[in-house]
């Protein structure tokens, strides 16, 4: 341990007490050492990258407008950011992490001290890396628990328990990723889903080390369900448990009893667990959904739920029903039935008459191999995916927000299209071959400060199209409205959902199907939009915000930190 930390734990202590002696949020300071560490469970041996030397990464815990200093060190040899995912970061966009957008990644031997400022966020959150596939080891789970002295809108739970769902390959990822990169077709899919690090014991490698969750029976427990899987929205339940589903994205939803849930890569999602069974062993499972035709079978992973009485005897127990791999129905059931509390301490403050009206089609592509390779997309092409037909492409020597603030013009362009270059039956049967191909860029659309916006993605069907789950940083949007086929802009909004709309940071737009989300644009700043499908998003399924300042202080850009990484 440095001095230097010593001297931040200190200091932290310091300003810890005195925040609270003032009854204000606090400032707490945490260490991230980023190692790669050999890891021998699950049928592999080979090396992970991880924090402080834990796989999946350590729970943040916070109260609500805290703020929390993260030193993050890198010793290992690849590059790294660092995301939080779903914190607002109001006015802060230098530590909210994805690379060449905000910041350039802190290379091997390099740190970076990010600033998380938490402000309306209350519930489940979580961090992960944002750089290439680094994320698919790092990452953990952060609670928001109701400031000092508040309380949660449901009877205090007896305890909390992070679930965070992830997805292991055998494979080495750095390797999985150059693969991809040099084979332009579709990445293996992975070994197993993992909940908590395991598959558990249907997978012979987690037999011994499946996550078991002890309960007492009579208690009522808070799980908070993180989705940090790569590739896959996923479907989980309880054998003999329904779950009251009672908070999403940081926000709290009108609970509602459901005998399982749909949950999104990027997503979260607060379920109450009755432990009110008779005293036994019980499964709690977990596979895949997919609307790709074609689909393999999805595995099915466990965990226990232990009643504190019962025998330890886990032979022969049943797994609870889940529905089928490609039951879009039942997914899209699940997320529909997410509504915000909307009460007097809750309120919902949807803009009622946006003034910027963003209609975005997200789609599959291919683009043409490059000249002296072979790739194994359709017709030897190389799979791509865009948003309104512009397939993202970083640029690696100077991100978008170190441009934007340092006014150097060419790194960017500002013309991101607001709509869809071309009108065709986006959701039809007989697309005309050339609309597969995209143009390629880095585009941004330029937000006046306060402007209310309406933003509509509509699904297309190139390529057979799929879910696409959506993730905007630096705020949560309302979902008001979504629907299958294409969007209708005169009837569809008569259906929106303005009076309790869910509150969200990620929402899966179905496959060949529309969703309608609304914010006000009120963070200055920089901030990157994309599918959380970790391919789609490498393909080029991503844009950029700018949100301008407004007047102020309150409606500007904080100056950025001192040891911004460079590139
Ligand atoms: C997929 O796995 C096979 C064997 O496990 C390997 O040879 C191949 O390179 C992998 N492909 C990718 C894209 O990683
Ligand atoms: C997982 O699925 C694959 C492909 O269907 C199958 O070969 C494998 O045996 C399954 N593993 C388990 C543990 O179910
Ligand atoms: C698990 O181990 C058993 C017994 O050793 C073996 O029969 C089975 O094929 C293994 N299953 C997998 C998926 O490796
Ligand atoms: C779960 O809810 C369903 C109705 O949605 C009900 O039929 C069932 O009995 C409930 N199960 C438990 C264990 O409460
Ligand atoms: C169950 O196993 C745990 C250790 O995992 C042990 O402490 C406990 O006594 C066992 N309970 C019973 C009822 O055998
Ligand atoms: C296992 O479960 C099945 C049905 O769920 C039951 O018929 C069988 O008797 C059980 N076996 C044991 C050893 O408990
Ligand atoms: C889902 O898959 C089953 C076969 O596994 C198939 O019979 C069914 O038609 C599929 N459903 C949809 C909606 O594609
Ligand atoms: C969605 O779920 C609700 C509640 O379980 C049910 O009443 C409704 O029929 C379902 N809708 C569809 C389309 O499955
Ligand atoms: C591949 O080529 C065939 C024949 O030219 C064509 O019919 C098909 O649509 C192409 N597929 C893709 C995905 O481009
Ligand atoms: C678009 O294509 C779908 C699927 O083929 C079809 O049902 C629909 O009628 C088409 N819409 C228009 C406006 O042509
Ligand atoms: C700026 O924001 C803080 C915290 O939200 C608030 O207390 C303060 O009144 C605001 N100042 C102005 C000028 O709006
Ligand atoms: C690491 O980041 C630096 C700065 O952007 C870049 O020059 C370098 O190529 C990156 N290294 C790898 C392996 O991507
Ligand atoms: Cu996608």
């Amino acid at each position: 341990m440095s001095s230097k930390y010593i001297s931040f734990q200190l200091l932290g202590l310091l300003l810890l007490s005195c925040l609270i002696l003032h009854g204000h949020a606090a400032v707490r300071h945490h260490t991230f050492v980023v190692e790669e560490v050999p890891y021998t469970r699950l049928c592999s041996t080979k090396n992970i990258m991880a924090i402080n030397g834990k796989f999946p990464g350590e729970t943040l815990y916070v109260n609500k407008g805290d703020t929390l200093i993260v030193d993050v060190v890198n010793k290992s040899p690849h590059n790294l950011t660092i995301h939080w995912h779903g914190v607002n970061q109001p006015r802060n966009p230098w530590s909210d992490g994805p690379e060449y957008i905000t910041q350039c990644p802190i290379q091997p031997g390099a740190k970076f001290s990010q600033k998380v400022i938490f402000s309306t966020e209350e519930g489940t959150l979580w961090w992960h890396a944002h750089s290439e596939w680094t994320r698919a080891t790092v990452y953990g789970a952060i609670v928001i628990y109701p400031k000092k002295g508040d309380t949660y809108p449901f009877p205090k739970p007896h305890a909390d328990v992070p679930i965070i769902f992830g997805e292991w390959w055998k494979q080495d990822i750095f390797q999985l990723y150059e693969n991809l990169l040099q084979s332009g077709g579709d990445p293996n899919a992975s070994d197993a889903i993992t909940i908590n690090g395991q598959p558990g014991d249907r997978f012979n490698c987690s037999a011994h080390d499946m996550f078991k969750l002890v309960v007492k029976q009579g208690k009522t427990y808070l799980l908070r369900l993180i989705n940090a899987a790569m590739q896959d929205i996923l479907f989980f339940s309880v054998a003999n448990h329904n779950l009251t589903v009672v908070g999403t994205d940081g926000t709290y939803v009108k609970p509602f009893e459901s005998d399982y849930i749909t949950i999104s890569p990027g997503q979260t999602i607060d379920v109450l667990l009755h432990a009110n069974q008779p005293n036994n062993n019980y499964y709690m499972a977990t596979k895949f959904y997919t609307s790709a035709r074609g689909a393999v079978n999805a595995n099915t992973s466990t965990a226990l739920l232990h009643y504190s009485a019962a025998d330890n005897t886990t032979t022969n127990l049943s797994l609870p029903s889940l529905p089928a791999t490609n039951d879009t129905t039942a997914s899209v059931n699940f997320t529909a039935r997410l509504r915000s509390l909307a009460d007097k301490k809750h309120p919902v403050n949807v803009p009622k008459n946006p003034t910027t009206n963003l209609y975005f089609t997200i789609s599959m592509n291919t683009l043409p191999c490059p000249a002296g390779r072979s790739c194994v997309g359709p017709n030897g092409s190389r799979l791509a995916s865009s948003i309104n037909n512009v397939s993202f492409v970083a640029n690696t020597s100077l991100d978008v927000l170190a441009a934007y603030y340092n006014m150097i013009e060419g790194a960017y362009g500002d013309d991101f299209p607001r709509k869809p270059p071309v009108t065709y039956n986006f959701t039809g049967t007989n697309i005309p071959a050339e609309y597969r191909v995209p143009a390629t860029g880095n585009e941004v659309v330029v937000l006046e400060y306060n402007s209310s916006v309406e933003l509509v993605f509509q699904g297309t069907s190139l390529l057979g199209g799929v879910d696409h789950p959506m993730h905007l940083h630096g705020t949560n949007f309302y979902v008001v409205g979504w629907g299958f086929g294409n969007f209708d802009k005169v009837n569809d909004p008569k259906s929106y959902n303005l009076v309790d709309p869910p509150f969200q940071n990620t929402i899966a737009v179905p496959i060949n199907g529309w969703v309608a989300v609304r914010f006000r644009a009120k963070n200055p700043g920089v901030w990157f939009m994309h599918c959380h499908l970790e391919r789609h998003a490498l393909w080029g399924m991503d844009m950029t915000f700018i949100v301008k300042n407004g007047r102020g202080e309150n409606a500007t850009m904080l100056p950025p930190p001192p040891d911004m990484p460079p590139c």
